[in-house]
């Protein structure tokens, strides 16, 4: 077992709650962080939550986003006769073109990094480590190592908050995933309540805030508010990420631009800079949490609806290249 938040042992020039060093074992540094949490017991328990034999795609299209992105290039798709390519054969292959960030994905923990150029377990990546890396040698905590052996893949339980619904079936607020709502765990905490749902540790902790089905329908006034990336998402602070490492939650993911509304606020309330996504800084380079956006909840959300059940098997193949920083999840759902 591990310390709770206040208890974890103090890691020098890093705040207290840095979990570096709390997975290690003989002596090499871990690269899994809370995926450690993922215990072979927890797995199978997990694995008894199927039971209507349905199995629900998360994996919002590669090209969901239909409109110029800032900084971030559309996939570009390129089929391919293999006749004109002079294979001999007819038929086709296809090229893909994509960056990792710009539909459903996971954010490994060298996504971000701290100032000092530093994430989980102090690995310090750079480009060049990124691009030079082959999986044998590669010692950065990148999503191809989810491929190992000792790791396949990550399957665990589930549980998705359904922040949208909530508050569309229980208040009179017309809430929209672009005005920048904040979400408590005093908010996760009365949802899983009102859904029937226990948040267990080594959960994969799943909101939905509505963001990519706005995405899918921009309207102009909608697209205005987009650019000024005020957005909800899970409040980013300290406190909230004390919450989900007390939990003992494996990973986190949501249907939102960054999981944590934007922009940033500190733990003194002042909005931040973007360099200083809070939650970014707890999951990816303190605690060792992987993070998921984009992902598309609306089908998984309306069939926990209509089952009254909001948890279930997860399963996620990241994309295996190495040093990925972040992949499409390949996430599905299973009940
Ligand atoms: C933002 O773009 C703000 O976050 P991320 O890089 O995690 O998608």
């Amino acid at each position: 077992s591990v310390p709770d938040f206040d208890n974890l042992p103090a890691v020098e020039g890093q705040p207290q709650g840095c979990a570096w060093g709390v997975f290690d074992k003989d002596d090499k540094k871990d690269r899994y962080g809370t995926l450690n949490f993922l215990t072979p017991e927890i797995v199978a328990a997990a694995a008894k939550e199927v039971k209507d034999g349905i199995s629900i795609s998360l994996n919002w299209p590669l090209n969901g986003i239909k409109f110029p992105f800032p900084h971030r290039k559309a996939p570009v798709h390129k089929p391919i006769s293999l006749r004109e390519a002079g294979m001999g054969i007819d038929g086709f292959d296809d090229e893909l073109e994509i960056n990792t960030q710009f539909s459903s994905q996971w954010d490994s923990l060298c996504h971000c990094t701290l100032p000092s150029g530093e994430t989980y377990n102090g690995f310090k990546p750079s480009v060049e480590l990124l691009q030079t890396t082959t999986t044998e040698g590669n010692d950065l905590p990148t999503l191809d190592h989810w491929h190992s052996p000792a790791k396949g893949c990550l399957v665990a339980r589930g549980v998705l908050i359904d922040f949208k619904r909530y508050i569309d079936e229980t208040t009179d607020k017309t809430y929209d995933a672009l005005d920048g709502h904040r979400i408590t765990v005093e908010e996760i905490e009365a949802v899983a309540k009102h859904q029937g749902v226990e948040i267990k540790p080594g959960d994969v902790l799943i909101v939905r805030t509505g963001y990519t089905e706005f995405l899918e329908n921009p309207t102009p006034e909608g697209f205005a508010k987009m650019t000024t990336m005020s957005l909800s998402g899970v409040h980013g602070t300290t406190e909230t990420a004390k919450w989900f490492w007390n939990k003992r939650i494996a990973a986190v993911a949501s249907d939102a631009h960054a999981f944590e509304a934007l922009p940033p606020v500190r733990d003194n309330g002042e909005v931040a800079e973007l360099s200083d996504l809070v939650l970014h800084k707890w999951f990816l380079n303190y605690f060792g949490t992987p993070i998921g956006e984009l992902w598309d909840l609306k089908a998984l959300g309306e069939y926990a609806k209509e089952k009254g059940k909001y948890s279930f098997l997860l399963t996620s193949v990241p994309l295996n290249h190495p040093g990925l920083v972040a992949s499409p999840p390949n996430a599905i759902a299973l009940f």
